[in-house]
């Protein structure tokens, strides 16, 4: 039975990329019974219903090495956080959610900022910054200039990734920067309301040169983390992990506890401050869920 890897999924269709081409799939009728939601990036065993190749059913999905919720993909090695310098500005408690929602899942991580073109060198500088000081994997773009475009490509090489972040900051635009000829739909922020018009329905795992696959997703705005464990979350700040090693307490929740490491750090300016602050706001959400659930 050919094997081959789900690039696109919208009502009912299931398109599955294979080593003779893409064909249009539908859920084999068990699968459908079994509610089995099948993703972006899912590999599947699929048989042809036409001699031409184009259609067919999926029959079985494999086993998922990763698995994102939110954009919901499967088998990515790495997620590709997006923010813009400007034009939106820049959601940086959003930033900091979906860097823990994807610490989570343990890939990788590479934060890229567009839009250079549009702030000074030391305003993008000062954006980056807390996030290199925290051990991430940075690239500064412009998919308008074709600046940094090299760099990007360098980062997405061999390996399978997710473009995620809010809406309108040229998520689909770098993937028409990286790969000449895809003529991706991408859409102006609105200058009313100075967000992104939601341009991509659905995700679309593209293949890139010179290797490598890129899924293109739809913009959000909101991500909660609602399965995150509030003994877990400060770990899932990189730049938390040394510190918290000097915490007196060893169930030290970094908040209102005395001697604490990560307190320290924020104070000598190791931490930044905007972290730390998403970090408390997060630990607090996570205890008052927990709290609820408890009842
Ligand atoms: N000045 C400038 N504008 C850019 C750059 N990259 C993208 N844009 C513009 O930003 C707008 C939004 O780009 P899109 O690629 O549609 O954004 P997106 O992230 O795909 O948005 P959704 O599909 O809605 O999630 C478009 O008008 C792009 O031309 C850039 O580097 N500089
Ligand atoms: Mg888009
Ligand atoms: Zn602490």
């Amino acid at each position: 039975m050919p094997e081959g890897r789900v690039i696109k999924a919208y009502s009912g269709h299931y398109f599955v990329s294979y080593k003779d081409g893409v064909a249009d799939c539908k859920l084999r009728g068990r699968l459908r019974k079994e509610d089995k939601d099948v993703l972006v990036g899912d590999m599947v065993l699929f048989t042809l219903t036409d001699a031409e190749g184009m259609y067919g059913v999926i029959e079985d999905v494999l086993p998922r090495k990763t698995r994102l919720l939110r954009p919901p993909v499967a088998n990515v090695d790495q997620a590709v956080v997006v923010i813009a310098c400007d034009e939106p500005s820049p959601d940086l408690e959003l930033l900091d959610r979906i860097l823990v929602s994807v610490e989570a899942e343990s890939l990788g991580i590479v934060i890229c900022i567009n839009k250079i073109d549009l702030v000074s060198r030391y305003a993008a500088d000062k954006l980056t910054k807390p996030y290199r000081n925290a051990g991430y994997k940075t690239v500064k773009v412009s998919a308008r200039a074709g600046w940094g475009i090299q760099r990007l490509r360098k980062a997405l090489s061999g390996k399978v990734s997710v473009f995620a972040g809010p809406s309108g900051v040229g998520k689909s635009a770098l993937l028409n920067a990286l790969q000449p000829g895809l003529r991706l739909e991408t859409g102006e922020v609105s200058a009313r309301t100075g967000r992104g018009r939601h341009t991509t329905r659905y995700s679309h795992l593209l293949k890139i040169e010179p290797g490598g696959y890129v899924a293109d997703t739809p913009g959000f705005s909101k991500l909660d983390l609602n399965r995150i464990d509030s003994r877990l979350l400060g770990s899932l700040f990189p730049e938390f992990r040394i510190p918290m090693k000097d915490c007196k307490f060893t169930t030290c929740f970094h908040y209102k506890e005395p001697d604490c490491g990560v307190k320290k750090a924020v104070e000598t300016g190791h931490i930044a401050e905007s972290r730390y602050g998403h970090y408390v706001k997060l630990l607090l959400e996570t205890l008052e869920r927990e709290r609820r659930r408890s009842r």
